[in-house]
């Protein structure tokens, strides 16, 4: 039986990497920072089939310790401040979680399984920022444009260059925007479809949103963790990117998800400016060719199936009397 080690094991993708890799067999475990609420929602449902170790990105030791403990055959590395707008507001911590989170993930597995350790490092689209080609593939020039992506560039290359400097078996997926029913709320998606179930169901009038111009690559995270698993199988180690290869604007997402109930988008979206970002990712939209050609993996799940399902789960959430609100929040 394989053993996995999961961070960021709580997250969306967490929660379906989890999923995928009991069914296939694996014994998994799953690292979690102590909270004084325990915030276990997307895997109360494992409770009793995964293994949880606290432990946190920012302690060098207890990842050690939890590294000794479990003995992993794979690691995936998905722990992360993962909100772009949060990375404005808190660029060090950002850069502590994200980037230098990483190093710390490496140095355990050099210490205690150079040789044996397979490593993913969840990379991301924002790297790309700027871009400086159109569709982006493994080889177009990076160039972010928040305190987010300059962090996660710092993982990608870190990860690259513990491949080349130690021979660790060491991938990173560079992955486009992926959601679900599962996504935090504070994301576009999930606040479009919170914000439309809101609204049918007369609790609310208007949804207040950012730039409506901005273009995104968007899948599903149940497709996604599969690439994940995938590069980790292969004989030698790589980086892939991965996503759909079409693009939407954020202002499709919301025709989509506003015609999912018969409404008017036009009649309640407000746009507000405290939502609109300092510097902003204009289009994203990934080459997905070499994760087919090398890995076999294809996306199952549509844009408009995904945002389809999005809303209605918001639906029978909010119908199921769970009506809490992130406006609080600021979000
Ligand atoms: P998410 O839902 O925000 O989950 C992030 C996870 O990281 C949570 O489990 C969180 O734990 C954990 N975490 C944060 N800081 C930590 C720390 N210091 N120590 C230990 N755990 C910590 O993110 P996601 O959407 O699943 O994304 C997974 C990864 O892929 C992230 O690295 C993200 O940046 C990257 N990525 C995501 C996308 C996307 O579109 N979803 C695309 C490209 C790359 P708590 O529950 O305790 O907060
Ligand atoms: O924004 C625009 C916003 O916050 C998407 C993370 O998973 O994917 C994600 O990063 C777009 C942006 O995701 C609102 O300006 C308009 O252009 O859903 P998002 P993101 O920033 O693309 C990448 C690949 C990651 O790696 C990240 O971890 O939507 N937008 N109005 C808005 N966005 C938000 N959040 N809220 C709005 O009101």
């Amino acid at each position: 039986m394989k053993r996995a080690l999961i961070t960021g094991v709580t997250g969306q993708d967490g929660s379906y990497l989890c999923e995928l890799l009991l069914e296939k067999g694996y014994e998994v475990h799953g690292i979690v920072r102590r909270a004084s609420t325990e915030t276990f929602d997307r895997i109360n449902h494992l409770s009793g089939k995964i293994h949880l170790h606290q432990a946190d990105l920012l302690d060098q030791l207890s990842i050690i310790d939890v590294m000794k403990e479990c003995n992993p055959d794979e690691v995936y590395n998905l722990a992360a401040q993962s909100f772009v707008p949060t990375s404005w507001k808190q660029p060090v911590l950002t850069g502590e979680f994200t980037a230098i989170g990483v190093t710390r993930m490496l140095e355990a597995i050099r210490l205690l399984g150079k040789d044996r350790i397979r490593f993913y490092q969840a990379s991301s689209s924002e790297m790309y920022g700027k871009v400086q080609a159109v569709p982006q593939t493994e080889s177009t020039p990076f160039y972010p444009r928040s305190p987010y992506g300059v962090a996660k560039l710092y993982g990608h290359w870190i990860t690259i260059n513990y491949r080349e400097s130690y021979n660790m078996f060491c991938c990173s997926g560079i992955l486009f925007n992926h959601e679900s029913e599962r996504r935090g709320r504070e994301f576009v998606t999930r606040k479009v479809s919170d914000g439309v179930a809101r609204i049918k169901l007369g609790l609310s009038k208007e949804l207040r949103l950012g730039n409506l111009d901005a273009k995104r690559d968007w899948g599903h995270a149940a497709d996604y963790v599969r690439a994940m698993w995938l590069m980790l199988q292969q004989d030698q180690p790589d980086d892939y990117v991965v996503a759909t290869g079409e693009t939407h604007t954020v202002q499709r997402l919301v025709e989509v998800a506003f015609g999912a109930v018969d409404l008017d988008w036009k009649k309640h979206v407000v746009i507000d400016p405290q939502f609109v970002r300092p510097a902003e990712v204009d289009l994203l939209i990934g080459d997905p060719a070499k994760a087919k050609a090398k890995l076999g993996w294809e996306p199952k799940i549509s844009f408009e199936q995904m945002v389809e399902r999005m809303v209605k789960a918001d639906l029978a959430r909010l119908k199921s009397g769970d009506t809490s609100d992130t406006k609080a929040r600021g979000i």
